[in-house]
Order: structure tokens, then C-alpha cells, then sequence
């Protein structure tokens, strides 16, 4: 990293999917501060194509770049940002700029539109032309189609055209001006570098940029493609820890680049889940865990808050049944405020707070004192700094490990209880079945209370 671009680190990101803006500002305030998460990424702010609310995909078919989107206006979006910097946390926002609308006529801001035209900002001829549509076989055999041709019917942009260039970042430049501090490149596997990197170069300040490029096996455009404008979203990262944590996690002692991630750590943005691998079928190779598996996902993302590799990112959206299905959400498909009770909300973001304090608290000290019980259960220590244990048994586990860190009783930042490090930096400690226990310095325990007999009745 750059001097300049040090300024725009990410820290630990929690990306609150179609969370509406003033429940983001919310979060960030009472709980995403405090916390320590680092930034939060949020959902396209612009103006999209409107299902009324059936769909949670509407967001991703842009009709304009103006801030009337179901999660708010400009003002909700802006009081956001305020409210999220005043905790000391950044704002990454999703940037759909590949294409336009495949589909629809009216948006949530009430504009008018047709695929092709955009009043006042797209025509016909800013999309790439003659129309055609990425096949299958594209992914496998040829970089242009995938570039230049329509993903699912969407219009693709001359991406190009200076034209088209400017007003891409003029949005993105706008979003800036507005606070933002990052973003999420939408499709960005369907703009070729070479486009990016001249948007990225029309861009105000030195915004963390990271980029959906999804590795495929032997695909025509590869994240590595992408590394030199910024970091890449490391998809295969959860589809090993799915395979890890739905088998034997021991072997996650050597988990790293070798075992076939796309890109190095220091370009990396990992993470179990995001929306779109959270709803591919549990057997799709490419799928990931999700909420749904409870435990183990959550055993998952104590283990990427605690191993280091790449920059972690933390999903919280809302439940599902329905893969189409849109957030909770009323007037017309406008996204309703969250709600951490009532089950329309996984809230993931809270289970997560105490072990986003583990890695802050562990930066720039590395694994030792791994152990395993030759299956299901793993143990490492972060330096002196942090020392942790997952439990994938369906069982518990007593053993006494060697955590590295200096004496004294630490709180179990992953869950309840206390563990007590004898002055050899060892310690005794139960981890129940399918759980976790992390303790870090920096932390003091609350000295467990004395129990007083009560006698009998
Ligand atoms: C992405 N990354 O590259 C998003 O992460 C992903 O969620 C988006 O697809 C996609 N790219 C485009 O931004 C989603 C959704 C699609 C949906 C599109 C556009 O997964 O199913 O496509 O958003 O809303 C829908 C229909 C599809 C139709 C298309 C255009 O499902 O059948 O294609 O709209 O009308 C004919
Ligand atoms: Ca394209």
C-alpha cells in the first residue's frame, strides 16, 4: 500500500446488504463503532429499475445515477456517511457501472426510461454494438465476449467511450464528494482492465477499490487481470472454507494461495459469503455456507477473523426462502428499516463484534502454536497478541493448550465464559461442541462472580 492509499485501508469491512440508509447510519452508531469494524459496504445508492419490491435483483439494473433508490434519497444517504464517519467507520459503496437495465420502465425515483435510453445521461449509442450475449462457452474461450457483449440481457456500457468514462465517474466522483471512501466494482470481470483502469484514473482521491472478478478454472478473464487497479473479491476463499468446515478442518493449517485462491493476500478481499454465493444450491461447487447452516457459518467467519489472509469482509443481510425474493420492504418495494428481532434479519454483523476486536487487536503478529486433534478441532495463537480454538466436533473438547499469551483470565470474545493463562502461556479450557473460544490481549475478564449458596429451601 501506498502512503495515500494507507488512509483508505478497510480495517475489518461488514457489508450490510440492502440494509436501508438510516438503519445503516444506525448500526454504525450503535454497534459497528464500538465494535471496531473498520467500513461498512453498502447497496447501489443509485436509481434503479423497480420490481416493487418482489425482487432483491432490481438494484443491480441502473437507470440513472441520481440517489433515489429503495433504501433512501440523498439526504438519508449522506446523513449515512455522516453518521458512520462520526463512529470512525468507512463507507464502501456498490457500484453497478458495466450496464444499465435489461428490463422495466419506471425506477424507484419515479424517472422514465427504456433499455438504451437513459434521458439526460445514456443512448443507443453508449452501449457496445452491435448487441450480442455472453454464452456459456465465452467464459471458457474468449475475454472480448465476456467484456463486450450483454451478462443476462443487461445493456452493456461502451465502457470505452470517453463519453461514457466521464459519467461513470462523475458518479463515482459524486459519491466521493459525499464522503465515500470505497468501492465494491460491480461485474468487473465485464469491463476489461483497460477500461477500468481509465475510469479509475478519472477518480477524485484514493478510494479502496476492490472488484468482482469470480474465478473460474481456466477462464479467459482472470482476477489476477485486475490486481494493478485494485483489490480483488477472492471467491474461491469460501468455496474452500465451505469444503473445510463441512469436512475436516485440521487441514486448514496450511490454508493460503497454494491451495488455488486467484490472487495473493495483500490482494485479497475474503470473505464465507456474499449475496450472490449464499443463494447457490448447498451442492453447487461454486456455493459457499450461508446462515442457514448456523454454527458452522458462524465457526467460519470466527476462522477468517482470525487467520490472516486478505482484507476479511463480514456479510449481514436478510433471510430467505425465496432465492428472487426482495428484502422486507413496504410503499412499492421501499427497504423498511432492519429489525434484529423479528427473524427477517440475520443481523450477522452483532454475532461478530468481539472477534472484529480479535483482529484489530492481532494485526502484524502471525500463526503459532497450531494444534489439532487430527479432525474437527484446530487452536493457534495470533504472536502474544491473541489465541484462538474452533470446535467443528459435534462434541466437546478439554485439553490444556499452549495460547503464547502473557498470564491472566481473558472474557471469550468469540462466545461466553473465561479462560484463566497460567504463567507458562498455557491453559485448560472446555470448547464446547461447535463452538469457539478467542481470547486477546487488551480484553479483562470480569472477575467471574462469587457464587453464594443460597442453602436449601
Ligand atoms: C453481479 N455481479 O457481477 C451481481 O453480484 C449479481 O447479483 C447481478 O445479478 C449481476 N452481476 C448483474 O449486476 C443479479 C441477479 C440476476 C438479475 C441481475 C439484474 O443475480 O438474476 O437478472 O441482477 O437484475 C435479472 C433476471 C434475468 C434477466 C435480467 C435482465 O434474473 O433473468 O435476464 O434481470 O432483465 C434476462
Ligand atoms: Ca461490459
Amino acid at each position: 500500500e501506498t502512503a495515500a492509499n494507507a488512509a483508505s485501508a478497510p480495517g475489518v469491512t461488514v457489508n450490510l446488504w440492502n440494509w436501508n440508509w438510516k438503519s445503516v447510519a444506525r448500526e454504525c452508531t450503535d454497534v459497528l463503532g464500538p465494535a471496531g469494524y473498520g467500513s461498512v459496504q453498502v447497496s447501489p445508492p443509485n436509481d434503479s429499475m423497480s420490481k416493487g419490491g418482489s425482487v432483491w435483483w432490481d438494484i443491480y439494473q441502473p437507470a440513472r445515477y441520481t440517489l433515489t433508490s429503495k433504501f433512501g434519497d440523498e439526504a438519508a444517504f449522506k446523513n449515512m456517511v455522516d453518521a458512520c464517519h462520526a463512529a470512525g467507520v468507512k463507507v464502501q459503496v456498490d457500484t453497478v457501472i458495466n450496464h444499465m437495465t435489461g428490463q422495466g420502465a419506471t425506477s424507484y425515483g419515479g424517472y422514465g426510461f427504456s433499455k438504451y435510453n437513459y434521458p439526460g445521461l445514456y443512448s443507443s449509442w453508449d452501449f457496445h454494438s452491435p448487441t450480442c450475449g455472453i454464452d456459456n462457452a465465452d467464459y471458457g474461450n474468449n475475454a472480448w465476449r465476456v467484456q463486450n457483449c450483454e451478462l443476462v440481457s443487461l445493456s452493456d456500457l461502451n465502457t470505452g467511450s470517453d463519453y461514457v468514462r466521464g459519467q461513470i465517474a462523475a458518479y463515482m466522483n459524486k459519491l466521493t464528494d459525499l464522503g465515500v471512501d470505497g468501492f465494491r466494482i460491480d461485474a468487473a470481470k465485464h469491463i476489461s482492465p483497460d477500461d477500468l483502469g481509465a475510469i479509475k484514473s478519472r477518480l477524485k482521491g484514493s478510494p479502496y477499490i476492490h472488484q468482482e472478478v469470480i474465478y473460474g478454472q481456466g477462464e479467459a478473464v482472470q482476477p489476477s487481470q485486475y490486481t494493478g487497479i485494485g483489490d480483488v473479491d477472492e471467491f474461491v476463499y469460501g468455496r474452500k472454507l465451505k469444503e473445510q468446515f463441512t469436512g475436516q478442518i485440521k487441514y486448514l493449517q496450511s490454508f493460503g494461495q497454494s491451495w488455488g485462491l486467484s490472487v495473493g493476500s495483500d490482494k485479497a478481499m475474503v470473505f464465507v459469503d456474499n449475496h450472490d454465493t449464499e443463494r447457490k444450491d448447498a451442492s453447487a461447487g461454486d456455493g459457499t455456507l450461508n446462515y442457514k447452516y448456523g454454527a458452522t457459518y458462524k465457526l467460519a467467519n470466527v476462522f477468517m477473523l482470525a487467520w490472516p489472509y486478505g482484507k476479511p469482509n463480514v456479510y449481514s443481510s436478510f433471510t430467505w426462502s425465496n432465492k428472487d425474493g426482495g428484502p422486507p420492504s413496504a410503499n412499492g418495494g421501499f427497504v423498511t428499516d432492519t429489525n434484529c428481532s423479528n427473524g427477517q434479519w440475520t443481523c450477522f454483523d452483532r454475532e461478530m463484534t468481539g472477534m472484529v476486536g480479535f483482529y484489530n487487536a492481532v494485526q502484524g503478529t502471525s500463526v503459532g502454536n497450531w494444534t489439532d486433534n487430527g479432525g474437527n478441532l484446530i487452536a493457534f495463537s495470533r504472536g502474544d497478541k491473541g489465541w484462538v480454538a474452533i470446535n467443528n466436533e459435534n462434541g466437546s473438547v478439554t485439553r490444556t493448550f499452549t495460547t503464547g499469551l502473557p498470564a491472566g483470565t481473558y472474557p471469550n470474545v468469540a462466545g461466553g465464559g473465561s479462560v484463566t493463562v497460567n504463567s507458562g502461556g498455557t491453559a485448560s479450557v472446555t470448547v464446547p461442541a461447535k463452538s469457539a473460544v478467542a481470547i486477546r490481549v487488551g480484553t479483562s475478564a470480569t472477575p467471574s462472580p462469587t457464587v453464594t449458596p443460597t442453602g436449601d429451601k
